[in-house]
Order: C-alpha cells, then structure tokens, then sequence
C-alpha cells in the first residue's frame, strides 16, 4: 500500500493535504510532517496543506490558503481523519483522487487508496514509516519535517504513556531525535499551559465525582467556561487528568457547548468507543467523544459506561 501510495503521488503534479477539524497535534504533525516530507522531496510539484489555522497549534505550522480551481487534477490525501464529516474543508471531494492514511478504525473507508493501521501510535507514526518506505525510492525526510512527526508522536501517544506506544514507536522516535530540532522548545510550546487553565485543572480535580463502580463523572457547564475564561477545546483537553485518580476505569466530561453537551470519554481497559457511537460519536477503544443535546442524557451515558466498566474483566 505504502509503495502504492508514493507511485501515485509520483503521477500528480499538485497535491493537497487535508486533516480532521479541531486538530490535535497528530494531525497536524501528519498533514503538515507528510507535506514537508512531499516538499523537499519533489520540489517542483506543488503541495499544499489546507484547514482552518488552529492558534494554539501554529508553533508546529502554518497552511496555506488556496483557491478551489487548485483542486482540478489533485491528488488529495486526508490524514488522521476516520470519517468524512470529520475532514476539515468541505473541498477535498473536488480532487482528482483521495487517499485515507489514518489509524483509527476503519469504520467509514472513504478515498480511491485507503492505508488505515490502527496498530499505529498515531499517523504521524504512520507517516514516518512512509518515509522509511520510500526512503530509496526518492523521499526526503527535513528537519522541520522530522519535528512535525515527533511532536505528532508525542501528542498522540500523551508522551509515550498510552498503550497504542510501541517498539516501532519508540524505534522511530529514537531515529526522529537525530534530527536537528529543540525537543525542550517543542515540549514548552505543547504542554504549557495558561494560567486560567491550569486553574480550571484544579477545578477539574476538586468537582468530579467517582462512583463506586469505577465511573467518574464531571460536567463543566457555559458558566465554568466563563468563569475561568476558558474555551470548550481547552476544557475537552483536560479529560485525561482523571486517569490519575486510583479506581476509576472509565470516566465522562460533559462541557456544555452552544447547542449540544460534548461528551469526552476515557478509559484505563473497558472498551467505551461502542458507548460513544450511541451518543453521535466514535472513536478510539479507549478515548472517544460524543456529543448529546440535553442534560437529562448524562444518566444514561454514565449508566452505559458503568455497564461497560462493571462487565470489564481487567
Ligand atoms: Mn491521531
């Protein structure tokens, strides 16, 4: 498939990378990683990364801006996206051809080429053994470009601590670091935190609640949002922090947002991304998102996740 995939963006003379809206790092270390990858290795093709900017995410990159007409006779690649509602710019479907490199399950295969592996830490990971793939075959590897893949790697993997973290991970990161970037510069620019953030952590750690069936539950309504100044992305990055907390194996956040509650689920081993799928979402076994449209539905989310947790043999 790799090999495949790299005769195919041989034959376009303009490629276009898209990613998933509300990006993370993995995707923009993907999108923007493969696009260096693309840039310094076949300078004459024209190669783009497109999406809406993410502030918080512009130390990694910047994209570029293109009118649609780019999009005749475009090879477009979605990186990290697992469904095609989730592809940030409704323009990718004007390209000559669509390729999926993802790793989360494969639950909608859109595109011409898919390369899904969801043993993969993450599709920068993928990505990178891209490279490797295609290393004699003319790809060239940038420093700017090997920083965008480690920094997806890390973000992915909650640096290297979650289980999808394996020794093809670590082997490639290993090679990653021979590089020439500031890790001690990309970790501050990823894991600083503004100080009403933190506070709102602090927040997070004080109100949620931890049921006797190893459910935790914390619901952060528009009035905690404003209180603390925060942004709902902000408070859906903080779900992981109960993972700390002894007992739990499966824990919600609910942040109240315009016209829905966002639902980010986590787990420490029972399987909750068939609790997300109920709940308009989906996701990773162990990391999923949903979304509901009242309050009277948290009980039914907390119920299904103690469900999952109490028939969990860990
Ligand atoms: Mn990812």
């Amino acid at each position: 498939m790799k090999a495949e995939i790299l005769e195919t963006i041989k034959s376009y003379d303009t490629i276009i990378l898209h990613r998933h809206v509300r990006p993370d790092p993995d995707a923009y270390g993907s999108q923007c990683g493969l696009a260096e990858i693309l840039r310094e290795s076949f300078p004459q093709k024209n190669i783009y990364a497109v999406g809406k900017e993410e502030e918080s995410l512009s130390f990694l990159a910047k994209l570029d801006s293109i009118p649609d007409d780019v999009y005749q006779g475009a090879l477009v690649i979605i990186c990290d996206t697992a469904n095609e509602e989730r592809i940030c710019d409704t323009r990718y479907k004007l390209g000559d051809k669509i390729i999926k490199i993802d790793h989360h399950p494969n639950e909608d295969p859109y595109g011409d080429l898919l390369w899904v592996d969801t043993d993969a830490s993450s599709c920068s990971e993928m990505i990178y053994e891209f490279y490797l793939a295609g290393r004699d075959k003319g790809l060239k590897l940038s420093d700017k470009g090997a920083r965008l893949l480690f920094g997806g790697i890390v973000g992915d993997t909650g640096r290297f601590l979650y289980p999808s973290t394996s020794d093809k991970t670590f082997l490639y990161v290993s090679e990653l670091i021979n590089y020439n970037f500031s890790r001690t510069e990309l970790y501050n620019s990823m894991y600083d935190a503004d100080e009403n953030v933190v506070r709102l952590q602090g927040y997070c750690l004080e109100q949620f609640e931890a049921l006797p069936e190893g459910v935790g539950k914390l619901i952060i309504t528009k009035e905690i949002l404003d209180k603390f100044k925060v942004k709902v992305s902000d408070a859906s990055q903080l779900v992981s922090i109960l993972g700390q907390v002894k007992g739990l194996k499966a824990w919600a956040f609910f942040i109240e947002e315009e016209d829905n509650i966002r639902v980010r689920l986590r787990s420490k081993g029972p399987v909750i991304n068939g609790v997300a799928r109920k709940y308009n979402g989906g996701g990773h076994p162990l990391a999923s998102g949903a979304s509901i449209y009242s309050w009277d539905e948290v009980d039914s989310v907390i119920r299904d996740l103690i469900e999952v947790s109490v028939n969990y043999k860990g």
